[in-house]
């Protein structure tokens, strides 16, 4: 932020203004802000810091809390760089809910915060002064964020601020990382604080876990030894050497990976290797899996095991110790962060024998299986091509459109999705390239991470696909404002089918010969009529089009790319969606 003139000399700044300096210290460039009554010793706070010219994040104005929390979210998985949260009380909090259950899946760190409303009711700086006072006070307001945060505290004292905060930010980026809370009681951020630590970068370190080499050794000895192995990736693979390592490593040995439910990329799609999605048939004849960040692997009702197949689970939290009831297989364990596990599980293959007759075999199965594949994803969503379309051939134009963009001028390109454009007909070759929602699945994520990603990362083009019914979980008018205000020129297509397809092909996936599968009108995933979105985003600004045609769709993919990067300015395509 801008600062004023320094004033002289110094006074102690209040737990408010002191924070702000602290987050800096620590790294963290942003501060995404919903703001409530409970901030005047934060605004006070913060302007005293800016005349003491103490170095700040950039505080954003965010106006809804799921949008807040979600830019965070997408910010940091653009650039690794955790950033901090702070919102309203208990309301601020209980709104921002669902974003934190994402991020805590999702493993992404960032320092969640709110106020607490004062709990003096007089003769104190800072003691209730309006009737929310009262209303907002809760006997457990971490209760509302506490699953989803790897640790909580309130800060009780003011001279607390460096050491939480140092702590905060060590427990958040330890593996596995994930959000952390702080409430923070309006008293408190009142009271005077003691300078010391405020500029200085954490006095503790994450605590960031490797594998043993003896289960390394192991792991590796298992997929050398594998006559049918199969890798399953479904959170990419954490660093673009990583990302880059896997693709010669698994070319090397001949092992196939399978992106099913994947939220983001770990082999490029064109990639030999590269199965895509259905893995069922490999999987049931698999003697190794070796299983890299991913929750869920695969659907235990429909495919088992061999009894004498051996899982080896790898991530940063290969067990995922927080999810309830998760009793996939898991013989050995590489627990670490996922890209320096990968690399390492990379060199440990250099120990043992190749059976370099079977991987060439192999080599040319998996190769012929997918080619075969691709071209039966390409024919497919060709035939998408009507009025309305299909998402699979919105996914093919504009993964086009992204090629196209790459090979003509370098810029690369990030496709998020929420219900959005279907990860197979992109065709996409990079790390960074995709995000879809968390497995958590707390719809409204995928614009605001979008935005986020954007902000992170100016140089690139961001997509915020999603579905009509995401789109509105998303608080567009919001997200159109933060994009306006920021000068973000986020490319958003809303894939509407004017319903809540998801659901309805939920209940005719459980009851195949139900009446719902049979029925014209489903009850309750109906969106008619449709709100014309176009307006939404002209009320701020953006440029939109509706594209009804399926033919129509690469030239205005063309135009919308020429308007973001040319004008730098937002755009909405509305893309109609056949059901
Ligand atoms: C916050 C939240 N509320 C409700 C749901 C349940 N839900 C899952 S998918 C879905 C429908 C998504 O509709 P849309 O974005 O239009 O995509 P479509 O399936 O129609 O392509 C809903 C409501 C959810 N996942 N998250
Ligand atoms: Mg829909």
């Amino acid at each position: 932020m801008a600062k004023d003139a320094p004033v002289h000399p110094p006074q102690a700044l209040s737990a408010g203004g002191a924070m702000f300096g602290k987050l800096k210290a620590l790294g963290i460039d942003h501060v995404f802000v919903n703001s409530g009554t409970d901030f005047p010793p934060i605004i006070e706070g913060l302007i005293a810091a800016g005349h003491q010219a103490v170095d700040l994040p950039t505080p954003v104005t965010v106006p809804h809390e799921m949008a807040a929390v979600s830019m965070a979210h997408g910010y940091y998985q653009m650039s690794g760089r955790p950033q901090s949260v702070m919102l309203h009380t208990n309301v601020g909090l209980s709104n921002g809910a669902t974003g934190a259950i994402n991020a805590s899946c999702d493993h992404i760190p960032m320092l969640l915060m709110s106020g607490r409303t004062p709990v003096t009711e007089q003769d104190r700086f800072g003691a209730r002064t309006v009737p929310i006072g009262w209303g907002q006070e809760m006997f457990d307001q971490t209760a509302l964020v506490r699953e989803a945060s790897k640790w909580d505290y309130e800060l009780r004292f003011p001279e607390q601020v460096s050491g939480l905060f140092d702590r905060a930010w060590a427990i958040a980026n330890s593996t596995p990382k994930g959000p952390v809370y702080l409430s923070l009681p309006r008293e408190v951020l009142c009271e005077p604080t003691p300078p010391e630590g405020l500029d200085a970068p954490s006095t503790m370190a994450p605590v960031i876990t490797a594998p043993p080499p003896e289960v390394l050794a192991q792991a590796a000895e298992l997929l050398a030894g594998a006559k049918s192995p199969l890798i399953i990736s479904q959170r990419g693979t954490g660093t673009q050497a990583a990302f880059d390592a896997l693709s010669g490593f698994v070319t090397d040995w001949a092992l196939p990976v399978s992106q099913y439910w994947a939220n983001q990329l770990s082999l490029p799609l064109d990639h030999p290797m590269q199965v895509g999605w259905d893995h069922d048939a490999l999987l049931e004849e698999a003697d190794v899996v070796l299983v890299i960040n991913s929750l869920a692997p695969w659907w235990p009702d429909r495919v088992s095991l061999r009894p004498d197949c051996k899982v080896i689970q790898l991530g940063p939290d290969p067990l995922f110790s927080r999810t309830p009831v998760r009793n996939f297989r898991a013989d050995l364990v590489l627990p670490g962060e996922t890209g320096p596990t990968i690399l390492a599980l990379i060199s440990a293959m250099a120990g043992p024998d190749r059976q370099a007759e079977e991987i060439e075999a192999r080599r040319q199965r998996i190769t012929a299986l997918t080619t075969a594949s691709r071209a039966a994803i390409r024919s497919r969503a060709e035939a998408g091509n009507r009025g309305p379309m299909t998402k699979d051939w919105v996914s093919l134009c504009l993964g086009e459109a992204i090629r196209a963009r790459k090979a003509a001028t370098g810029q690369l390109s990030t496709v998020y999705h929420e219900l959005g454009c279907p990860l197979l007909p992109l065709g996409l070759e990079d790390h960074l390239s995709y995000f879809q929602e968390p497995h958590s699945g707390g719809l409204g994520w995928g614009f605001p991470a979008a935005l986020g990603a954007q902000m992170a990362a100016p140089e690139r083009l961001v997509f915020a696909t999603m579905g009509d019914g995401s789109y509105m979980f998303a608080n567009p008018t919001v997200c159109h404002q933060v994009a306006e205000a920021l000068d973000l020129p986020v490319i958003v297509l809303v894939l509407n089918n004017e319903e809540w397809g998801a659901v309805r092909q939920s209940v005719s996936g459980l009851y195949a010969d139900g009446l719902a599968a049979k029925a014209n009108e489903v009850p309750l995933t109906s969106l008619k009529p449709s709100p014309d979105f176009t307006r939404t985003a002209e009320a701020s600004r953006a440029y939109t089009e509706s594209v009804t045609q399926g033919a129509d769709l690469p030239a205005a993919l063309d135009r919308a790319i020429r308007v973001a990067t040319e004008e730098r300015r937002q755009v909405l395509l509305n893309i109609a969606i056949e059901r």
